[in-house]
């Protein structure tokens, strides 16, 4: 059965810069990930504890009260999970640049229910880009002060996700697909959005107070323009036009608040991350320049942090520069 999207939720995605899909995946297709995460969760337990750096490796606790647990101990804890290398440009700490690179995550991004709701977007020839995040967000109650604005684990502000990119992309036909795989709400810090914002084409972003590289769309920007919140159950997706205002608040439950954003765009195109590794996901002109196989998606990662990690790689990964200017601006204040 094929998922692409009708007429009206793409004039509606035209029209708002963002649509949810409610129900998109199912339990076949969220539970590799849940078993693939658990036994992560299970080999960097057992390593940082046998290095000294957590006290307990806690195997007695559910997912999510272990990673709320531990990632106190260890703050670093998110980046053995995520779906990406770090945004550091010159990573100091080779244990901590590190990421996941399963087969279950790999099947996610080329999940074909995905691919279809994408190709009602982007067209048939679809490259999965490799700007891409988990987010596993612990209650802030137990969130320890470094990690409440790291956007991987607390908040995060208001941004488009050109941002993240380098000025290459700039043409790139981007587009959002946010998974969760935990129901999202607005008590537990689901997607906001400003209805409309991608009408307004690129914004002025300001450097993170916390985290430098956190950027934030400035209040005087958002004003008073309707803010819609995006509550989707476990399994329904959330698209996002790349030129659209968006951010998550914090986690008020008590449990564990778990997504994956994606992204595509069309294949050809920059990717604004070319430190990175992309792959065609979806050719109808050219099946045979798929990639399947996770062993090599895998291969390309391991590939891409070498050459970061021994100066083969001298480009930056992510570059700030074009708002250098509103770093001390009033407006940024
Ligand atoms: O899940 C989140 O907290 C943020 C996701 C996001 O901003 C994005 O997908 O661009």
């Amino acid at each position: 059965m094929a998922h692409h999207l009708t007429a009206e939720q793409i004039e509606q995605f035209n029209e708002d810069g963002f649509l949810a899909v409610p129900s998109l995946l199912d339990e076949t297709d969220l539970i590799p990930l849940d078993e693939e995460y658990a036994a992560v969760m299970d080999d960097v337990a057992a390593r940082l504890f046998s290095e000294g750096l957590i006290s307990d490796p806690r195997r007695e606790l559910s997912f999510g009260e272990r990673y709320s647990r531990l990632i106190v101990e260890y703050p670093e804890l998110h980046r053995f999970f995520n779906v990406s290398l770090p945004l550091i440009n010159t990573p100091d700490k080779p244990r901590d640049f590190c990421m996941h690179t399963g087969p279950a995550a790999f099947s996610l991004l080329r999940n074909e229910k995905i691919l279809d709701v994408v190709e009602s977007i982007l067209g048939p020839e679809i490259s999965s880009n490799p700007v891409q995040q988990v987010r596993l967000k612990p209650p802030i109650q137990m969130l320890s002060p470094e990690n409440v604005e790291q956007s991987n684990v607390g908040i995060t502000t208001w941004h488009q996700d050109t941002v993240a990119l380098l000025p290459e992309a700039d043409d790139t036909s981007l587009l959002t697909v946010w998974v969760a795989l935990t129901e999202a709400t607005v008590e537990n810090g689901c997607l906001n959005s400003i209805k409309g914002s991608h009408k307004l084409g690129q914004v002025i972003h300001c450097p993170g107070v916390q985290v430098a590289s956190e950027m934030f769309v400035p209040d005087s920007i958002i004003g008073d323009q309707t803010e819609v919140a995006l509550p989707v159950k476990r399994g329904g997706i959330v698209l996002f036009n790349k030129h659209n205002i968006h951010c998550a608040r914090s986690n008020h439950s008590t449990d564990l608040r778990w997504s994956f954003d994606l992204r595509y765009n069309c294949t050809g195109q920059p990717t604004g991350r070319p430190a990175f590794p992309g792959f065609i996901a979806r050719s109808r002109a050219n099946p045979d320049s798929e990639l399947h196989d996770p062993v090599q998606w895998k291969r390309q990662w391991d590939e891409a942090r070498d050459n970061i990690l021994n100066g083969r790689y001298t480009g930056p990964i992510f570059d700030q520069a074009r708002w250098d200017e509103y770093n001390d601006a009033p407006i940024c204040a």
